[in-house]
């Protein structure tokens, strides 16, 4: 007996391995020998019985391993070798039921022990077919994933692009920010120095004013009057006093020797040839010291010039305006009836512009205007700036996917058309269906976020489409596979495999692309 079992392992060694019961692998080989006891325990060890019970078409074990070559167990497993290709696992319930399931056991064994013959092996086909695919779909992938790197360049340069543009922007807004607070401050002490005007010609009476300034002018024509009236008087004595040095010059005997008498006439002479004759319309300077007095005296004239200055047209009917306070209530009513004709015919005729711009305050003079027009300006540029870093920083927040690659694609349009419809895909923003026979377009909803599918790819989730009738809003998912994408033009990137619609007004695409390595 010990030299039977001392040659045990030798003998082991030379034999062939005791045969497997059917649709047992190899490396479970050493579960399915018969104990020395002819006994058999389930895998799950939950029951033993004779080894003669496996494979007899009858289910003892709960886990179903007592019949790895028949149909009897509900939840059994067959195992086929499959030579020349990969091994499968066929459920049991497709095991002997006369059909090749060349899909799992390309060799036929699941059918050859009740049906020999049935399913020839075909693994040396299927199995290079298999290897060939596999062999194409690395090269897909290989293909893929170098274009996947440029797309991430792309995308790291664009994301490159709003950082430079949002610093831009900031620097930009500071700069504004201050521009706008001195325009802001510039209209303000302009708008105060007006109002301060107003308030003076309001509260003293335009009319006041305005007679005050008759006033004035009126003591600037008499001053005018007597200060020709004494040119003139001035005028006429010189012009007697010229005729008597003249009569004198002519008329005068030099033989008489009188010094004083030719001292006269020289000096008369000589002045006469140097003096330029006045022009008739010359006003000779004003009484410099009346004159002085009349400008430096403290009143409201300058303000009422200023005003006048400033204000153009439109400012003058503003100013009608504030003087029309001071008239009586007839008067008003025939102004303002006369005052609306002129302004329709004038409208009607085009020649004045029919609506106020609402940033322009009817009140504001044109420098005001114009003060108002740039600090609105500065405003908006700041609002606009503001906008620009908004949309930045949101950029920038976005989920691009891993190394931000989506980046490079959002707002790529995909299409493709299948059966009656038309599927466009915009990457990240929207999906379209489009009806090929009228155009109709159905929203199939707006992106709103990555998934992971259960192959561990990538999902784009677009969502809240148009309500389908009796069901639900439209939406689609998106998955994403690896590859180049075989696509042209825009979205040349990415190429569309296929659209279903598993359930009504849910979608599903496949779509392979660079983003999906
Ligand atoms: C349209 C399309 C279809 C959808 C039906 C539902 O015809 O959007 O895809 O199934 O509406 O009524």
């Amino acid at each position: 007996v010990l030299a039977l079992l001392l040659a045990t392992p030798a003998l082991a060694s030379t034999n062939p391995p005791p045969p497997r019961p059917r649709g047992v692998p190899k490396s479970k080989a050493s579960l399915y020998l018969p104990s020395p006891d002819g006994s058999f325990t389930c895998l799950d060890n939950s029951k033993t019985i004779p080894f003669s019970r496996v494979n007899d078409d009858y289910c003892d074990c709960p886990d179903g391993s007592d019949e790895p070559g028949t149909s009897a167990c509900e939840n059994g497993k067959f195992h086929c070798m499959n030579r020349g290709h990969v091994p499968g696992w066929l459920s049991s319930s497709r095991v002997g039921d006369g059909i090749c399931d060349y899909d799992v056991c390309c060799d036929g064994s699941d059918e050859e022990w009740v049906f020999p013959g049935l399913c020839p092996d075909r693994c040396a086909e299927i199995g290079k077919a298999a290897r060939e695919a596999e062999r194409e779909k690395r090269r897909i992938n290989a293909e893929g994933w170098a274009e996947r790197e440029k797309l991430v360049a792309e995308a790291a340069q664009k994301r490159a692009e709003v950082e430079q543009k949002l610093e831009e922007a900031r620097a930009k807004i500071t700069a504004a920010r201050h521009r706008e607070a001195l325009l802001k401050q510039n209209l303000d002490e302009i708008l105060a120095h007006e109002a301060t005007i107003a308030k003076r010609l309001g509260s003293g009476g335009a009319a006041a004013v305005a007679q005050k300034a008759r006033e004035k002018i009126a003591r600037y024509q008499n001053a005018i009057q007597s200060l020709r009236a004494a040119i003139s008087t001035q005028r006429e004595r010189t012009e007697i006093l010229e005729g008597i040095l003249d009569d004198l010059a002519k008329g005068y005997n030099p033989n008489n020797q009188d010094m004083a008498v030719k001292a006269a006439v020289v000096g008369w002479t000589e002045l006469k040839a140097a003096l330029v004759a006045p022009a008739d319309n010359t006003d000779v300077s004003m009484n410099a010291a009346e004159i002085r007095d009349l400008l430096e005296e403290e009143d409201d004239l300058g303000d009422v010039i200023e005003l006048l200055d400033m204000r153009e047209v439109e400012e003058a009917v503003n100013l009608l305006w504030k003087i029309r306070a001071y008239l009586p209530d007839p008067v008003n009513q025939y102004l303002m009836s006369t005052y609306n004709t002129v302004k329709e015919q004038l409208q009607q005729y085009g020649i004045i512009s029919s609506p106020a711009s609402p940033s322009t305050s009817s009140q504001d003079s044109k420098t005001a205007a114009e003060a108002r027009s740039a600090h609105t300006k500065a405003s908006q540029e700041i609002r606009d700036l503001s906008a620009q870093i908004d949309r930045a920083q949101k950029d920038l927040e976005e989920d691009f996917g891993q190394d931000g690659v989506w980046r490079a694609l959002k707002g790529v349009k995909v299409e493709v058309v299948v059966g009656e419809y038309t599927y466009e895909l915009i990457l990240l923003e929207k999906a379209t269906q489009r009806s090929n026979r009228d155009s109709t377009r159905s929203n199939l909803g707006s992106f709103s976020r990555f998934e992971t599918a259960n192959n561990g790819g990538i999902v784009l989730v677009y969502e809240r489409g148009a309500k389908c009738w009796n069901g639900p809003d439209r939406s689609v998912k998106v998955y994403i596979e690896c590859g180049a994408g075989a696509g042209t033009g825009t979205g040349k990137e990415m190429e569309v495999l296929g659209v279903v619609e598993p359930e009504k007004c849910e979608y599903a695409m496949r779509v392979r692309g660079p983003v999906g390595c």
